[in-house]
């Protein structure tokens, strides 16, 4: 492989990935401070689907979309067939299903971990009400999220807790159809503060394998302590056949949903230089659900979009001109110098004009940001848009 060209090898990685959005990154979004409403914002799930439609028709990267349950599908399986005929007009399909179980009044003290029994057949009724949703849509991925946890020691029983976690994603697993899988995602903290009941990959690894054999953990790249090795949280969960998907989104402080690769792209670009090294010791392809989750309150939505879509082919690319070779030699004979050389090369390689001529083989615009401004799509749904958005409509994310 290493004798191919830098180009070639780019090539052919860009032709592999792919990128699932998230139809709440076009919404209006604020933070518990306040919101500022953008006229061009999206308020429907089909004004969702045409904005990631428009993004895919320029990077060729993002073919399916992420729903929220309770934003996009409230209507439940019942409304499958209209979002797959809207997906379908927009030319992607409908990715990675959200349940909700933490915005409504019930889940004051969490859903599936919550003391009381009543409450938690409900967020498990909504969760297999999820991968009906999924199954009718054709979507692969149970995407699970959960706020559950406590702010104050000595307030909830932690042991029990698992218990009923495990309880309830065991019951959700046995509904999950041949090919579908169930992904856990993990967050140290917030909105609970003081315990959350799936804190870290380690607790989300465990919940996993207790639900069963399509389960898999899903790394939000902003949920973790500051300086923790994610990459490694990869490697391990990868060499188990345990990571299922990435939600990215770039942090400073702390689940920040900042733009991918922002402020410290050599993180993300650890993480696909991990899973691409992984692939050439193997010689398999890993199967990993890249998407992004991220809230972008006062870039144009649109454009940070296109904007992370970019920086992720970017450093994709950077992480497949690793000398794979030369790193395992240096490796093996603890040349220091040499092995994080490998790594150092790669990143520092400007790959924009190899991406660039990817883009124009494949029919795309070599600049995908410079189509958008001159496209004037933004124009058209901001005229179209601005009078329902002063209604300020929103959501969370
Ligand atoms: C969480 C987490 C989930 C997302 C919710 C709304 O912080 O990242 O993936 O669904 O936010
Ligand atoms: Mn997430
Ligand atoms: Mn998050």
């Amino acid at each position: 492989m290493s004798s191919w060209s830098h180009a070639e090898r780019i090539h052919r990685a860009l032709d592999a990935f792919q990128i699932e959005l998230p139809s709440w990154g076009f919404a209006n979004t604020g933070t518990r401070f306040g919101k500022f409403l953008q006229p061009a914002a999206a308020t429907t799930i089909e004004e969702k689907f045409s904005d990631a439609g428009f993004i895919h028709s320029l990077t060729g990267a993002c073919p399916t979309v992420a729903l929220h349950v309770l934003w996009d599908i409230p209507e439940g399986a019942g409304g499958a067939e209209r979002v797959h005929k809207l997906a379908q007009k927009c030319g992607v399909r409908p990715g990675a299903i959200n349940p909700n179980v933490f915005q409504d009044q019930i889940y004051k003290h969490g859903s599936l971990g919550n003391p009381d029994a009543e409450v938690r057949r409900a967020a498990l009724a909504h969760l297999i009400e999820s991968a009906e949703i999924a199954k009718a849509l054709g979507s692969r991925d149970v995407s699970l999220w959960f706020a559950d946890g406590s702010n104050y020691p000595g307030t909830a029983n932690l042991r029990q807790r698992r218990a009923w976690f495990e309880e309830g994603l065991r019951a959700l697993h046995e509904r999950l159809a041949g090919n579908q899988r169930m992904l856990v995602e993990y967050k140290p903290f917030e909105p609970a503060f003081y315990h959350t009941d799936i804190a870290d990959w380690g607790m989300a690894l465990l919940l996993a394998k207790a639900a069963g054999p399509k389960a898999r953990v899903l790394v939000d790249t902003g949920h973790h302590y500051q300086a923790q090795n994610i990459e490694q949280i990869v490697v391990w969960l990868l060499r188990d056949g345990m990571l299922g998907g990435f939600h990215f989104n770039d942090r400073r402080y702390a689940d920040d949903d900042l733009t991918l690769g922002s402020i410290d792209p050599y993180q993300v670009f650890r993480i696909f230089h991990e899973i691409a090294f992984y692939e050439w010791e193997t010689g398999g392809r890993a199967d990993i659900a890249y998407m992004i989750d991220q809230s972008h309150n006062l870039k144009g939505k649109i454009e940070a979009m296109i904007q992370t879509v970019t920086t992720a082919q970017e450093l994709y690319a950077k992480a497949a001109i690793v000398d794979h070779k030369k790193l395992a030699a240096a490796q093996a004979k603890s040349e220091l110098v040499e092995a994080e050389s490998c790594l150092k090369e790669a990143f520092s390689t400007d790959v924009r004009p190899a991406i660039r001529e990817w883009a124009k083989s494949r029919g795309l615009p070599e600049d995908p940001m410079d189509a958008f401004r001159k496209s004037g799509y933004l124009e058209r749904i901001t005229a179209e848009r601005s009078a329902k958005n002063a209604a300020a409509v929103s959501s969370y994310a």
